[in-house]
């Protein structure tokens, strides 16, 4: 079934017909899965990185994308990834967290203030000290990471305006045990579910709310059953760009520079698109009909202080990573 559908979606890639019919197999034939729909601008320039590692390989490095859920959930990509039967994967910070836990220091909650922090961090000291750690697992981690977002809450209830309104919410958080910690500090009943299940759990009030960034929002038609979405920004999210660390060392050196070069410039211009899409996201989503509120971050931070969450997960993280992070956005505990 995923094969049918990966074949639907080749005329994107262009990958088919760049090469004449009697070209032989590729000699690297890999394939990359992520759970986003075909509109998100990571697919849109993964393909177009894909398209480019073709043409600079001359055939020799063949990307297959599988979009969209197409070989399971956040969970089963991962562990896929993990044993090679995909060679490529992007998990978000909070899922290859379930993995290598440091990987969710950047979605420790109100941590970042702006985007200047965020690609400051996370090209430098943060995203260094991270992807060492996810090195460690057998795994390679491309040097920049794409865009994800700040996450925002949204309800099928009620607008959320301060941390009251979230006492007893049913929300529904990744995969992600920070993310499980975070919610529950604030008082909320959050569950954990892969992004696959997400529309239709909230379609058939499983959970009344979700967080996620406005983008994906937008892509995912959560506005359909969604109705209010407050702009908390309570976390900061990107998605790491892995492979299997097997199948990148065998390629060799020249490609390994074609394919990273590939992957890391489409990352730095989805970061562009998705910067373009936050000046439009929002009254495109009013539109539809998601009305917004403003809030103020400061009654969640203070109930997170108040909950020891902060101190919890310093110790968590460990003081060399947690120095790390405030290195970068200030002291938090
Ligand atoms: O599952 C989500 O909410 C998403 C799409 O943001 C992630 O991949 C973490």
């Amino acid at each position: 079934r995923s094969m049918l559908k990966a074949m639907s979606a080749l005329p994107l890639a262009g990958v088919a017909s760049a090469l004449p019919l009697t070209a032989r197999a590729a000699e690297f034939s890999y394939k990359y899965g992520n759970n986003l729909p075909l509109a998100h601008p990571l697919n849109v320039r993964a393909h177009e990185a894909a398209k480019e590692i073709l043409d600079k390989s001359k055939g020799r490095v063949d990307i297959k994308i599988f979009p969209n859920n197409q070989l399971g959930g956040d969970t089963d990509m991962l562990s896929q990834v993990r044993s090679g039967g995909i060679q490529f994967f992007t998990p978000s910070s909070l899922v290859i967290a379930t993995l290598v836990p440091v990987a969710a220091i950047n979605a420790v909650g109100f941590a970042f203030s702006d985007y200047g922090q965020v690609w400051k961090a996370m090209d430098g000291k943060v995203g260094a000290y991270i992807r060492s750690a996810v090195d460690k697992v057998g795994l390679y981690a491309f040097e920049k990471m794409w865009d994800n977002g700040f996450r925002q809450m949204t309800s099928s209830k009620a607008p959320i305006k301060t941390d009251a309104d979230m006492a007893d919410l049913k929300i529904r958080v990744p995969v992600s045990p920070l993310s499980i910690a975070m919610f529950k500090a604030l008082g909320a009943a959050p569950t954990s579910l892969q992004f696959s299940e997400v529309y239709s759990a909230l379609q058939t009030k499983i959970v009344d709310a979700q967080e996620n960034p406005l983008p994906i929002i937008q892509v995912a038609k959560l506005y359909e059953v969604q109705k209010y979405c407050s702009l908390t920004n309570h976390i900061w999210d990107g998605f790491w760009f892995i492979a299997n660390g097997r199948a990148w060392k065998r390629l060799p050196a020249d490609l390994q520079t074609i394919v990273a070069d590939a992957i890391n410039g489409a990352g730095l211009r989805q970061r562009e698109d998705i910067k373009k899409l936050n000046d439009s996201v929002q009254s495109d989503l009013q539109s539809k009909g998601l009305q917004f509120n403003q809030v103020s971050a400061d009654s969640f931070r203070a109930k997170l202080r108040s909950a020891g969450f902060y101190k919890t997960w310093k110790g968590r993280f460990g003081d060399a990573a947690w120095g790390v992070l405030e290195q970068a956005v200030g002291k938090l505990v």
